[in-house]
């Protein structure tokens, strides 16, 4: 099965425990329900939770083992699009062909909306506890609230936005002297590689027997992958003006490379697990390599 196989594969998995845990679009408060629902659904690619999938799979665990893990990514990965869409921070009013979620049901909805999704995250990932170990419970519980606080995702947005804000000043992007590249990989590992990162190791630590050596292995894995998704989807966007892209400051060719050089140190770091990590490789390269 190739990597856009096993996405719409999984989707199928997923979607009908994602609606689930959901509360239902016209229980009240009806517009605050109905605005949690508006970008899950039909939703984007569903990577992260593709990525949690083939994490538990790698490992010798079934999908079905990592659903509370992929549903709490994909909610989590929601919350950050509907608040990063807002006026203070991207300003953007479509996500996807539709309109963001602000612009369909206001402001403070959501607002309020990215909080919930963000909330019932954690609250899927602990309802896991009666199926699985609760110490293996736990720990994704802590990591996955480590990979979205304030030195991993809220950071990287905070030193994303202050990038921006520099540029919108007249200042340049980058202070003189620093260097530009270390500091937009630095924003990408914390903005985009952590939870890409926290999906794969997340999905890993629900596969029964998981070693914690490969665990960790799998995390460093993700945070290569993450940082080569997020080159990837800059060059998609081939934004020269985009100041906190890799392809503003190195170059088209240059920033492809490192894509490149990224996925294949991130390929080693797993060399030594088998053939049951092969969906896992073949949604690296997909994610780093797509064009769309
Ligand atoms: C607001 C806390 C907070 C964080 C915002 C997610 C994010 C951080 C910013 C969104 C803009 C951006 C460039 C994020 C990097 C991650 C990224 C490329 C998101 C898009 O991911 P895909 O391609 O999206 O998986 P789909 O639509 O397929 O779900």
């Amino acid at each position: 099965m190739d990597a856009q196989a096993y996405l719409a594969d999984r989707r199928s998995l997923l979607d009908p425990y994602l609606d689930a845990a959901l509360p239902p679009a016209g229980e009240g408060p009806a517009d605050l329900h109905a605005a949690m629902r508006h970008l899950l659904f039909p939703g984007g690619k569903r990577l992260r939770p593709a990525l949690a999938f083939a994490g538990c799979e790698a490992l010798g665990g079934a999908s079905v083992d990592a659903l509370p893990i992929a549903a709490a990514v994909e909610l989590i990965h929601t919350y950050s699009l509907v608040h990063d869409d807002l006026p203070c921070m991207d300003d953007d009013t479509e996500r996807r062909g539709q309109p963001s979620v602000h612009v369909r049901y206001g402001e403070a909805t959501a607002v309020l909306a990215g909080d919930a999704l963000q909330a019932l995250a954690f609250e899927v990932l602990a309802s896991a506890a009666p199926h699985a170990d609760p110490s293996v419970v736990v720990e994704a519980v802590g990591d996955l609230s480590r990979a979205c606080g304030s030195r991993q995702l809220v950071g990287g947005q905070v030193d994303d936005l202050a990038v921006a804000a520099r540029v919108a000043a007249g200042v340049p992007p980058h202070p003189a002297g620093e260097d530009a590249a270390s500091r937009i990989e630095s924003i990408h590992a914390r903005k985009s590689a952590a939870l890409i990162a926290a999906s794969i190791s997340g999905g890993a630590r629900f596969a029964p027997g998981a070693r914690p050596e490969d665990v960790a292995r799998l995390q460093r894995f993700g945070e290569g992958v993450g940082v080569a998704f997020q080159i990837a989807d800059d060059l998609i966007d081939r934004d020269d003006e985009e100041p906190c892209s890799l392809v503003g400051v190195l170059g088209v060719e240059s920033a492809a490379k490192r894509a490149e050089a990224l996925l294949t140190d991130a390929l080693n770091e797993i060399a030594a697990l088998d053939e049951r990590a092969e969906p896992l490789r073949d949604l690296a390269r997909f994610a780093v390599r797509r064009q769309a």
